[in-house]
Order: structure tokens, then sequence, then C-alpha cells
């Protein structure tokens, strides 16, 4: 797939609880600043309900969960865009990635020290985000530096370029998160080359205790400040997804109704990591094997038979197709195409959410 996620925020929020129940790897989680001192990269199981209806009603030997890319990224402190703790190091690994998450810290607990004293998630957003914009701030002074030569050289474009540049140091200077901002495609693209850490897409994930109740407020400031920037958010109970995820499969169902739950918080953090990334999943479904995948929203046919083989890309046919809704509400295949509901797409048909499809190919 090639997207992925980092988690951001400050040393001791949580990020490592999350991503290791997330990944079910042996990053380290431990009670002090820069545990993490490498990013530690995981594959992340993005769990589908109607995976499971799929591969019941195809009686499937098999059946295949589409992934997340998450990596853990160390804490930041403030100071790391002047190389504080490991600046330099943690704002380059940020740099590699598609979106953000941004675990912030609400719940209480004594025996979890807090950087910066008392538990705040607003300020701790706050010195996280500006750090990122410092770190931008520099990159983009420099940037313009060199355009500004180009221009004097007579280059045309590099002035436009300058302009945007301009405009850009001024909003940061502002304190403005570039990242909830509209561009032209042609700045879209200049942002891309920029690297810039503000420009990325951002779900906070606020990091609540077992009794959520004593962090509502903390939660809805968090809430406040990302509608602001037309940003999500998720609320999850760290420590209750790290034992959730150390209990075995079967076990995790009785688990979160005992808490009153109907789904894990890290199937709502999957699902919502998906949409900030923009993509959708599709299915391919059958006896051998029922499986999601996941493409950019956006993608024709060809390129997402691609993704299952580079064959079935180079000699596409054609792709049929019907809606997942259309199988649950007709029940079989067959019922689908007596309904007249199977379609037959060629190469310019744009793959939807929740498509079934089949691929004819020849190579
Ligand atoms: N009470 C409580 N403690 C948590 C929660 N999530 C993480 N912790 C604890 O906070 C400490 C720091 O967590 P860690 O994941 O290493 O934070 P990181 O520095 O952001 O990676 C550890 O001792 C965790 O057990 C939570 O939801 N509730
Ligand atoms: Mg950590």
């Amino acid at each position: 797939m090639g997207l992925c996620c980092g988690m951001i925020g400050l040393p001791n929020v949580g990020k490592t609880t999350v991503f290791n129940a997330l990944t079910g790897s042996g990053a380290l989680a431990a009670n002090y600043p820069f545990a993490t001192v490498d990013p530690n990269t995981g594959i992340a199981l993005v769990p589908d309900p109607r995976l499971g209806v799929l591969t019941d009603l195809f009686k499937s030997k098999k059946m295949t969960y589409s992934t997340l890319e998450v990596r853990d990224i160390a804490g930041l402190v403030e100071g790391a865009s002047k190389g504080e703790g490991l600046g330099n190091q943690f704002l380059g690994h940020i740099r590699e990635v598609d979106a953000l998450l941004h675990v912030v810290r609400c719940f209480q607990g004594t025996d979890v020290v807090h950087v910066s004293g008392g538990v705040d998630p607003i300020r701790d957003i706050g010195v996280i985000e500006t750090e990122l914009m410092l770190a931008d701030l520099e990159a983009l002074d420099r940037r313009k530096q060199k355009t500004e030569k180009k221009v004097r050289a007579g280059d045309k474009k590099a002035a436009v370029e300058v302009e945007f540049l301009t405009r850009l140091i001024g909003l940061l200077d502002k304190g403005k998160w570039l990242g909830n901002l509209t561009y032209t495609v042609e700045e879209r693209a200049l942002l891309t080359e920029c690297q810039l850490l503000s420009s990325k897409p951002v779900l906070f994930v606020a990091n609540v205790s077992e009794q959520v109740s004593s962090d509502e407020a903390m939660v809805k400031a968090v809430r406040e400040l990302a509608d602001e920037r037309g940003a999500r958010v998720i609320t999850i109970c760290g420590q209750l997804e790290a034992e959730l995820s150390s209990l075995p499969e079967a076990e995790r169902a009785d688990f979160l109704k005992e808490m009153g739950l109907t789904e894990s918080g890290l199937v709502r953090l999957t699902r919502e990591a998906y949409i900030l990334l923009n993509i959708i999943t599709f299915f391919t479904a059958g006896e051998i094997e029922s499986r999601a995948w996941p493409i950019p929203k956006g993608m024709k046919a060809p390129q997402a038979a691609g993704k299952i083989h580079s064959d079935m890309e180079r000699g596409f046919i054609r792709a049929e197709v019907y809606y997942y809704d259309d199988l649950l509400a007709c029940g079989s295949e067959a019922k689908v195409k007596e309904k007249g509901l199977f379609r037959l797409e060629g190469k310019d048909y744009v793959i939807k959410e929740a498509d079934i499809v089949y691929f004819r190919f020849n190579v």
C-alpha cells in the first residue's frame, strides 16, 4: 500500500501502548521519555465485520483483512525544532509519513509522569504543533532564499513560488496550521515537495481513562480544537486496548461486553485512519479466500486489479462488480445476478467503497 500513519505526541501520553496494541509488536512501552529512540514500524490489521459476512456467505477457506502501516515516533519535547531531545531525527521521521495520529493524554493517573506537570491536552497539542510549525518555518525560509536566487536569474515560475512561500510563512508566523486550508493543485504539489509537517492530515487520538467520565471536559476541549481545524477526534483507552489485545481472540468479545462496548477502540482507529489517508476498501470473495483490499479513493479498475497482481492490470479485460449492500439484501451472488445488480465495468470504472469485484484478465 505504501501509505503510512505516524503516531506523534509528547512522551508518556500512550503512543507506544496504543501502537503495541495495534500492531501486536514488542515495541517498548515504558514510563520514561525517549523509551522509543528509533521509530518502530508495524502493521496493524484492519478488522472489518463485512469480511466475516462474506466469508460465511462464500464459505471461504481463508479470510484476509487489509492492513495499515503505523509508525511509533519517539516523543517530542519543547525545543525539538532546535534539536532538543531527539529533535531533528524525530522531525525527519514525521516527514516520511502520510498522515499523523496525534495522541493526546487525557487520562489522569498519578503514577505516570507527565513531562510538563499536570494533564492538559490543549497545552500539549500546542507544544507539539509549535515545534512542527517552527521546523516548517525554518525549511520554508531556506527554500525561499534558494528560490529568490532563481528569481534574480530571471525564472518566472520561481517568482510565483516565492509568493506562495511568503504566504505560508505569514500563516505559520500567525500560528496557523497549514493542513486544513484549501490549496490549488499546483500549491498542493509544492506543499508535498516541501514536505511540510504542518500540512499533513491529522487525527487526534484522545487517550482516556477507563472511567471516561472524569476526562470528559478534556475530551470536549480537544474536540473543539479539532472542529476548528476540520479534523476528527477519537477517544481510546490505551490501557484497556492493551489488555484486550493480549487476550486470546475468542475471549475478546466477552471482555468488550463486560466493559459495555461493542467494538474495540482500535477498530475505530484503523477505520478513521483510512478516512484520513483517503483510502477505500473493495472486496474479492470466493471459496478460496475472502479478502479486503485498500486502495486510494478514485482509483480505476485496472489499477485496483494491479494491487492484487500486476498481470491483472496488464491484461485487464473487465471487472465484474456488485455492491456489498446488494449482496447482503439479496443473500447470494445468484440472486444479485437475477435482480440485474451484477455489473460489467470497463477500464474507466472508478472502484467504489465496498464493491465486490472479480477481475477478468488475459496475459
Ligand atoms: N492509566 C493509564 N495509563 C496509561 C494509558 N496509556 C498508557 N499508559 C501508561 O503511560 C505510560 C507511558 O505510556 P507509553 O505508551 O510508553 O507512552 P509514550 O511515551 O507516548 O509512548 C506507561 O506506563 C503506560 O502504561 C491509559 O490509557 N491509562
Ligand atoms: Mg513511546
